[in-house]
């Protein structure tokens, strides 16, 4: 039997960005509410909410300091229930973040932690200093320091990421039932499954020296016996018995290691993201990339796509730049790359992530910097590379291109004051482009991105090719081929994904074309053109 995850699309909300209730300049929980409907009618069958979690914001949410109080800059635990009540009437599942590897030092926990009040005072990584030395070399995600000296103890606290979010210690069997209780309360609230953040990485296997590496130490905990063992557990005692959904976001898994999660003798999860395709034009890290290759990222998605039965498929989400600006085209032909990259996540073996105003063909920012910059990575890594001297126009070039923001610009509603997000100022920049790119046009045009989403979204929830089918890649490079296979029928999936149209041959007999309605026998794509033909 099919499970609901694998039916249906899930839309990922960002809050903070999607919709203003209240006039304050952010995005709110009844901001999300009122726009049921637009989900609905777009025919997403889940929303997954980036963290509403209460939280001092220093990484947007992601450092959590009471995880079953909402940020009042969201709204109230009322909004909350009566958010997930409304879209179960509408048949729309909900998942919420999960954030494990870490709290918010401003958690009680870590206060508690911090004064050695039990049970607590073993909830985090603590060290005693090492001949007045930290206790070892490890560098974190956020660049810089994991170590960060408490007078207080005496002693260190290892924070993988920023110090305000010190790692929880999962050799400590409290944490896990802490965690435990916390999945228990919004699972009896009714929530349907969770987005588990940075999951491959919760166990410390040991904390001796890291070999030089990005980041150093790493293989002190990725993906360890012990992370295994704690999903093992957390399925078998919690997700299992509310039939919860669980997604994980991993760091540098391989294709290789990547069933260990989802698809061992005891299943841990039930999908991971992969972020491969999402590297396959950098150089090292995300700042530095070269030209973007069609080849090389369809090298990825083809790897991803043969390695598991099942995959979670993504082209944007919070972190990420634009996928029209960095993977097809965002000038005159922004609306048909925004098509065919939306055919072939809709088309891919797995299920298909959405993320907020990539079905409008939202594109990246012309931020000004540093002035237009909210995001606290990329003001970190902007005062870093002037110290390393890094030219002023290409370290500013490096931040339009990649930084976080660009997902995160308000949404775009309609054309009106702030693109309808807020009455009043947002927090961040609204693009100018909504004069042209909003969703109350785009609903009036049956020609447009949104158009086209909801028709792709519609073919996909009803077809068992497009769902169940086995994929197989016939082609990578300019243009990317693929097939799908199921119950003796097969549908054969063209992109192109360069600006200049190709000779594919000759099609026949084409179930949809991202540039309307096609002659029954086609030899060649139009720029960005993407097809899905019935092959038998
Ligand atoms: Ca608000």
């Amino acid at each position: 039997m099919q499970k609901w995850w694998e039916n249906r699309v899930i839309y990922q909300i960002y809050p903070m960005s999607f919709y203003d209730s209240d006039g304050d300049g952010y995005g709110d929980l009844k901001g999300i509410t009122e726009k049921l409907d637009y989900l609905r009618d777009l025919g997403v069958g889940a929303v997954w909410l980036s963290p509403v979690y209460a939280s001092p914001m220093e990484d947007n949410g992601y450092d959590i300091s009471d995880y079953c109080a909402v940020n009042p800059l969201f709204g109230t635990m009322t909004d909350m229930e009566r958010l997930i009540r409304e879209a179960h009437d509408r048949d729309l599942k909900v998942m919420m973040d999960l954030v494990i590897n870490h709290t918010s030092s401003a958690h009680s926990w870590f206060r508690n932690s911090v004064m050695g009040i039990e049970p607590y005072k073993d909830f985090y990584i603590w060290r005693t200093p090492k001949e007045g030395k930290k206790p070892n070399n490890w560098n974190g995600f956020f660049g810089g320091d994991v170590w960060e000296y408490v007078p207080r103890r005496g002693q260190y606290y290892l924070h993988l990421f920023s110090k305000g979010q010190p790692d929880l210690n999962y050799d400590n069997p409290e944490v896990l039932e802490a965690v435990k209780c916390v999945l228990r309360f919004w699972l009896e609230k009714g929530i349907d499954g969770f987005r588990c953040d940075v999951i491959n990485i919760l166990f410390k296997e040991s904390l001796d020296n890291g070999k030089p590496g990005l980041p150093c130490g790493i293989e002190h905990y990725r993906s360890t016996p012990g992370t295994h063992r704690i999903l093992q557990e957390l399925q078998d005692t919690v997700f299992s018995r509310y039939g919860a959904f669980t997604v994980g976001e991993t760091v540098l898994v391989s294709p290789e290691e990547a069933p260990d999660f989802v698809e061992g003798a005891r299943p841990e999860l039930n999908q991971i993201f992969y972020f491969d395709h999402v590297y396959s034009n950098q150089i090292g890290i995300k700042w530095f990339r070269k030209r973007f290759s069609p080849a090389a990222f369809q090298k990825q998605i083809a790897r991803w796509s043969k390695a598991l039965t099942w995959n979670a498929n993504f082209l944007e989400n919070h972190d990420l730049p634009r996928c029209v600006s960095w993977i097809g085209e965002d000038g005159k032909n922004r609306s048909k790359a925004a098509k065919m990259l939306c055919m072939m996540l809709l088309s891919l073996r797995g299920t298909p992530y959405i993320y907020q105003g990539q079905e409008i063909g939202m594109t990246n920012y012309p931020f000004r910097i540093p002035e237009d910059i909210r995001d606290v990575e990329a003001l970190n890594v902007l005062k870093l590379a002037e110290k390393i001297r890094i030219p002023k126009f290409y370290r500013e070039e490096m931040i339009r291109k990649v930084s976080r923001d660009n997902a995160r610009t308000p949404m775009q509603w309609n054309s009106g004051l702030n693109a309808g997000f807020s009455v009043g100022k947002p927090w961040i920049n609204v693009n100018a482009n909504h004069f042209r790119i909003n969703i109350e046009d785009e609903q009036n045009d049956p020609e447009s991105v949104l158009a086209f989403y909801k028709k792709m979204i519609r073919l996909r929830n009803g077809d068992p090719v497009l769902i169940q089918g086995d994929f197989d890649t016939l082609s990578i490079g300019d243009v990317f081929i693929y097939s799908r296979c199921y119950n003796g029928k097969e549908y054969r999936v063209l992109l192109n994904f360069t600006d200049r149209e190709q000779k594919i041959g000759s099609v026949s007999d084409i179930l949809i074309s991202t540039d309307g309605v096609k002659a029954d026998h086609v030899e060649s794509l139009l720029p960005f053109e993407g097809i899905i033909a019935r092959i038998k």
